[in-house]
């Protein structure tokens, strides 16, 4: 009898153990009121990550290399026939209540495109090249070392900050699917900021100010505005050391995605250092991200032009293949007449269209229509 109870017990644990194995835990973003599509988009990072990495493209659909707002046009899709799987946007200038960004994307063309590719199953991710609220110039204004404190509370310029969050708060929560629900976006704000060109970076604040922004930025739309669509990702600079990246870090319970930028050009010397930069950085932002259940990414990339016509298949796709990342953003294709060379993804005709093209046939690589 005794034999039988333990044989019982044994199988009881074992049926225990085996269900928890196949039950996905639910990831919990750090909005503990995030909405459900939220919850499910974040959630739905951490299924996709176990089929592949999804590509990503900046400013997608509003323009290409040669073209402006065609609608249902991309330069990935020309070349692929597919959509890129997620979408970036770029919303500095919002701030400002004008009606299009600072590179001549009308706010309400990206509020459209938004919601088209979420009717597509696909996914949104938006930058904030937020201008430099002291001197009213862009976000590359970065004489003063005093602009982040200005915007802190108490600061000089807080009540004005206050109200460029408040623009962009407004526009996160316009963003309604055709059920009325709120989309859910990926911010990904306050970006390279272990660099020193924009008015948050390392040479324009201390870590200790930085973080303040940061926090302040999150407990603004989240428990003030009530901006409850949002995932949160910080994205550094490229980075040479662990304590590099976690320097001016706000900790896990402000961050939901890590990622950096990283790009390179086709000098042999780049190509080296941004193999190994690339490998160092991905293993950085994945090996936190699995031990704290987070996602992570790279959060901008490319070679602008792209005159190598392997960069796709034989310099990125191998080192990221090596691990767990959602996505990789390449960034844009500019339509602006003075700057023909300003482009991350090949187009129609490009010599190095047939890379791309093979690049997203890879099993790992996931478009549009895979992530439906
Ligand atoms: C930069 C360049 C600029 C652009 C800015 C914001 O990297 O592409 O031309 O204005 O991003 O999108």
């Amino acid at each position: 009898m005794k034999n039988i109870c333990l044989l019982f017990f044994a199988i009881v644990v074992c049926l225990t153990a085996c269900d928890n194995k196949t039950t996905k835990p639910i990831m919990q973003p750090i909005d503990k009121n995030a909405t459900k599509e939220t919850q499910e988009l974040y959630n739905k990072f951490f299924n996709l990550r176990e089929k592949g990495i999804m590509l990503a493209h900046q400013d997608a659909l509003a323009y290409g290399h040669d073209w402006y707002k065609e609608p249902g046009r991309s330069d990935v899709k020309d070349v692929t026939g597919d959509y890129p799987a997620i979408i970036g946007w770029e919303l500095g200038h919002i701030e400002l209540g004008v009606e299009y960004n600072l590179d001549s994307v009308y706010f309400s063309d990206m509020r459209n495109y938004i919601i088209e590719t979420n009717r597509r199953g696909g996914i949104t991710t938006a930058s904030w090249h937020v201008d430099n609220i002291a001197t009213g110039n862009t976000s590359w204004d970065c004489e003063q070392d005093t602009v982040v404190r200005s915007v802190l509370p108490n600061g000089v310029h807080h009540t004005q900050y206050l109200k460029w969050m408040d623009r962009l708060g407004d526009f996160f929560l316009s963003l309604k699917d055709d059920n009325g629900h709120l989309i859910s976006i990926v911010f990904r704000m306050y970006h390279e900021h272990t660099g020193g060109w924009f008015w948050w970076g390392n040479r324009q604040c201390t870590p200790e100010e930085y973080k303040k922004l940061w926090v302040m930025t999150v407990e603004y739309f989240r428990d003030k505005k009530s901006v409850h669509n949002l995932i949160y990702a910080y994205s550094t600079a490229t980075v040479k050391t662990e304590e590099e990246f976690f320097e001016r870090y706000p900790g896990d319970e402000y961050v939901d995605i890590l990622g950096f930028d990283c790009y390179t050009s086709n000098e042999p010397e780049a190509l080296v250092n941004y193999k190994k930069d690339m490998d160092f950085n991905i293993k950085v932002v994945t090996d936190h991200a699995n031990k704290t259940n987070k996602i992570a990414i790279v959060g901008e990339t490319g070679m602008e032009s792209i005159p190598n016509t392997a960069y796709f298949t034989e310099v990125v796709h191998p080192i990221i293949s090596k691990y767990n990342i959602s996505w990789i953003l390449f960034w844009r294709n500019a339509w602006e007449a003075d700057k023909p060379n300003h482009y991350y993804i090949p187009f129609k005709g490009h010599p190095a269209a047939d890379d791309l093209i093979k690049f997203v046939e890879k099993d790992n690589i996931l478009m549009n229509q895979d992530i439906k």
